[in-house]
């Protein structure tokens, strides 16, 4: 067939290798041209075509198995026309493995003055020129940027929203989803649809099957994490995640925590990002199998001991507390790297513990071991 979507077969693949007997956790292998990724994984952020303080060698020595980059953002600078010159955004960056890139819908629809037609989404850059995201333009975009997966432009719209707009949102993002695939020619990139519909169990099913009937190579939940709370967030991810195709790879975005992690994990989904883990970093929060804790506290000035004593990063194996405080009290941007380098690694062996207990129908033990562990507040 000459369906772009079955020529994207040949390059991209998911292998659902394990369902844990006792929940609904699962392990499986994504199959890119970029490499090999198995979930649960999560996806460091790297928005503007880098992760913040770290140099591509670090996350490739840590084994990180793909990264998150934005349309919205690359397209703002340098421009993907540069990107596509360079040789795309793997050479760009120096960054080998797989890459995934939004749409720039999340992006666009949290800045304040923008407006949302059937034809796209309308803002105005620093200067106050006029800039339409489009799905066009999207999926042009990214195709420039030659990433291994690619998001639908959506519209994720903000929490609450009335069941009526949502409605007429969701209705048009699928007019949109049909504009992404007429323009989608490369079938060495995957595109992934993206399922809106708010806090409405029933518009959520309605986005589902209209995602399904395209065929596509993977399925997101969106409109997640948009001020909702942990409960409804669960609420919309237990019942939208059994619905989304088993075959398929299931992407949740822009979320979370650690403990937004295991939920998500125990309800099937495969797939997360989150600028949590870096950003937190650069703050001097560092996440712990205790806890978080926050690096500047009086309590770490003579706490000789690693961040954390069972973690293998390279921050955990050469340095203290002590001296990781002493780099954000006197603002080194050495503390910002080592910081980001355990937190990323942090997320990286929740991912790979949940897989190995999967594989081992032990997901539920592991949970309530993570949780017998992790104080919520500070320690
Ligand atoms: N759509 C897109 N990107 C996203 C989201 C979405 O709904 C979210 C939701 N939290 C994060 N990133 N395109
Ligand atoms: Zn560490």
């Amino acid at each position: 067939s000459d369906r772009i979507q079955d020529q994207v077969k040949e390059h991209f693949q998911f292998k659902l290798d394990h369902v844990d007997k006792n929940c609904k956790a699962r392990a499986g292998t994504i199959t890119t041209p970029h490499g090999v990724i198995e979930t649960p994984v999560f996806m460091p952020v790297g928005t503007h075509g880098a992760i913040k303080a770290l140099q591509p060698k670090v996350l490739e020595e840590m084994d990180t198995k793909i990264i998150l980059s934005n349309t919205y953002h690359l397209h703002m600078t340098p421009g993907s026309d540069l990107i596509k010159k360079a040789g795309g955004l793997h050479k760009f960056m120096n960054w080998p493995r797989p890459i995934l890139t939004d749409s720039g819908g999340f992006q666009v629809f949290s800045l304040q003055k923008k407006s949302i037609k059937e034809e796209g989404a309308e803002f105005a850059d620093q200067k106050g020129k006029k800039i339409l995201l489009s799905p066009e333009t999207s999926i042009t975009i990214q195709q420039n940027l030659g990433s291994d997966i690619m998001m639908a432009f959506d519209e994720c719209i903000p929490y609450p929203a009335t069941r009526e707009y949502t409605k007429t949102s969701m209705d048009r993002t699928h007019r949109w989803l049909d504009r992404c695939i007429e323009t989608w020619t490369n079938p060495k990139q995957a595109l992934f649809g993206i399922i809106q519909g708010s806090t409405y169990n029933d518009l959520r099913k309605e986005c589902i099957d209209e995602l399904v009937k395209r065929d596509l190579p993977g399925y997101a939940i969106g409109g997640v994490s948009v001020g909702e709370g942990a409960e409804w967030m669960e609420k919309i991810v237990s019942y939208a995640a059994p619905l989304m195709p088993e075959n398929k790879p299931r992407y949740a975005m822009g979320i979370g925590n650690p403990e937004d992690l295991f939920m998500l994990w125990e309800n099937g989904i495969d797939m997360s990002d989150c600028i949590i883990p870096t950003k937190f970093a650069r703050g001097g929060t560092l996440f712990t199998s205790r806890g978080k804790i926050r690096i500047r506290h009086r309590n770490y000035r003579r706490d000789f001991y690693p961040i954390d004593h069972s973690c293998p990063c390279y921050t955990c194996t050469n340095f203290t507390r002590a001296y990781l405080k002493h780099l954000f009290d006197s603002n080194e941007i050495l503390g910002q790297v080592l910081a980001t380098t355990h937190n990323i690694q942090f997320y990286k062996g929740l991912a790979e513990g949940a897989r190995k207990a999967i594989l081992e129908d032990r997901f539920l033990d592991y949970k309530k071991e993570f949780f017998a562990n992790y104080q919520k507040d500070d320690s």
